[in-house]
């Protein structure tokens, strides 16, 4: 006989769940007692926080994470860091404490009533086991759904059923093995590949899947063999191709009629790994140019169900390059050379313009840098400026939420302990995830955030000119000394007052968690 808490700890280890991002409260303590050796509790203060952490460290390992949290309040808070999961398609499994089970009903203060319910419009599955006996089988299937719809998962348990005892069968679980294929048939694959060789003018718009699935190489390979231009898919949020690589023509943006203008002239366009497509700014038109047919393929079935136009292929974007390659054959067109970085502008005054601090960036950190960015205003500043050649090279907030950046940038450094690893984030992004700043400095983990200061809401000025309201308020930030908070939780941080001093900065290899401040202009995102 063993008990649910021994089975689940046993199937969470033998599926390498055993890093587990967490906030506790008293519903969670019985799940947490007696955790095997080899299993590494990463506590995050707030739960957006723990979120955005694990978000970033599952994104960074590819995986599915495991995040332990408080019952409604705690579940609630993480709610909106769970949007940006989400968009990502992050396979978090989220396993939150609960009432003992004859308390929920009566709802005896922290039952979390309707647990499922509180989460469903996000997470892909939610449960709440209607037997202690079925927590370790419930467990493994949120674990597995999640990794199935890389999407969150949501189980809450009752924590009287950690130490119930139970029979053999429910040890069944702890060998399953679960996996997915989806290589388009041989009908399926020839079509595609006529479609695409019988293209005059292809272009490629790749998403933030493809270089999630490890496929930044293979899309550059894909390219170079169509010879067409290269888009970003917009409300990017990681590079799936390198950004000065001559065919690039940087990300689309993020409104119907600009997209339509930009694809204009193609015949064919191929959507690799992307939903069609992630719109923000509302600005009406044709969804595509006269004459251009648009071709999706994606792993995610409800983004290929739900776009509004054009064929979808719902298929592993991996399996789908192989096969293009085979058939299209491999032979490369001459590209060019990579594209120059531009001198960058300088600021008036005492500030630094955001270019200055992203070629300082560009110049000074390793080439193999992940750079997570939530810094709203200085969009187009940064893809100005930096060259970026590698898989993972960049992470930004999926669903637009801020409070993931910092966390974030947590969570791909605790992951990824050799790679240098780079936070920019505004000084209003900030404030919705600083608390992981304290778990960074605990870790010791050896992450940079430049914390680009400009004491206000920079994009959301911007948006107020763009839908005509210039007056609003709660625009400005002023009165915030991250140097002094980042001491406050243990993170050593200066404040950089020239582009040669940050430079400079930027050049040290510290094996600890730091914050750089640098005052900025404001500059606008398009
Ligand atoms: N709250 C949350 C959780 N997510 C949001 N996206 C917003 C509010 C709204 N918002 C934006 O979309 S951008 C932005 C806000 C408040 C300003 C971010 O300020 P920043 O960056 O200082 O980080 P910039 O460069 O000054 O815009
Ligand atoms: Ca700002």
């Amino acid at each position: 006989m063993s008990s649910v808490r021994r089975v689940s700890h046993e199937f969470l280890k033998r599926q390498g769940l055993t890093t587990v991002f967490g906030n506790p409260g008293s519903n969670e303590l019985p799940f947490l007692a007696d955790l095997p050796e080899g299993f590494r509790y990463v506590l995050g203060l707030h739960e957006g926080a723990v979120v955005g952490m694990a978000d970033g460290y599952a994104q960074a390992t590819g995986r599915p994470v495991l995040v332990n949290l408080h019952a409604a309040s705690g579940s609630g808070n993480a709610m909106g860091a769970l949007t940006n999961a989400v968009a990502s398609r992050t396979p978090l499994v989220v396993v939150a404490g609960q009432q003992v089970r004859p308390a929920v009903g009566p709802e005896a203060n922290l039952a979390n009533v309707d647990a499922p319910a509180l989460m469903k419009p996000l997470v892909g599955w939610a449960a709440e086991p209607a037997c202690a006996e079925d927590v370790p089988r419930a467990l493994a299937q949120a674990v597995f759904e999640a990794g199935l719809q890389r999407r969150p998962t949501y189980l809450s348990v009752p924590y009287d059923d950690w130490a119930v005892e139970v029979d053999d069968n429910c040890l069944a679980v702890l060998d399953r093995r679960v996996e997915r294929a989806s290589v388009p048939d041989g009908e399926q694959g020839r079509r595609l590949a006529e479609r695409v060789a019988a293209a005059e003018r292809p272009a490629l718009v790749l998403g933030g899947d493809i270089d999630s699935a490890g496929l930044f190489d293979c899309a550059v390979r894909l390219a170079e063999r169509l010879g067409g231009p290269v888009w970003a898919a917009p409300s990017l949020f990681r590079l799936p191709f390198p950004n000065r690589h001559p065919l690039f023509r940087g990300v689309l943006p993020a409104g119907i009629a600009p997209i339509c203008a930009a694809l204009e002239g193609h015949d064919l366009v191929l959507v690799l790994g992307a939903p069609v497509f992630r719109y923000h700014e509302y600005l009406p038109g044709r969804y595509l140019p006269e004459g251009t047919r648009l071709i999706q393929v994606t792993e995610d079935a409800s983004a290929a169900a739900r776009a509004p136009m054009g064929e979808a292929l719902v298929a592993d974007p991996r399996a789908v390059i192989e096969l293009l390659l085979e058939q299209l054959g491999t032979l490369t067109a001459p590209t060019g050379p990579y594209r120059p970085v531009p001198e960058p502008p300088t600021a008036e005054g005492p500030l630094l313009h955001p270019e200055e601090v992203f070629a300082a960036l560009r110049d000074e950190m390793p080439e193999d840098t992940a750079y997570v960015v939530e810094s709203t205003s200085t969009n187009s500043s940064w893809w100005r400026q930096m060259d970026l050649r590698r898989p993972g090279s960049y992470y930004f907030p999926a669903a637009g939420g801020l409070g993931f950046g910092l966390p974030g940038a947590v969570g791909v450094a605790l992951a990824q302990p050799d790679r240098p690893v780079v936070g920019v984030i505004g000084d209003g992004s900030a404030n919705y995830g600083i608390t992981a700043l304290w778990t960074a400095a605990q870790h010791r983990v050896p992450l940079t955030i430049v914390l680009l200061r400009n004491g206000t809401y920079g994009a959301l000025r911007w948006f107020g000119d763009l839908l005509g309201v210039p007056d609003a308020p709660g625009m400005d930030i002023p009165g915030l000394d991250f140097t002094r908070i980042a001491e406050g939780y243990g993170v050593s941080a200066r404040q950089v007052g020239d582009a040669e001093e940050l430079r400079a900065v930027l050049a040290e290899r510290p094996d600890k968690p730091r914050l750089v401040q640098v005052d900025t202009a404001l500059t606008t995102p398009s």
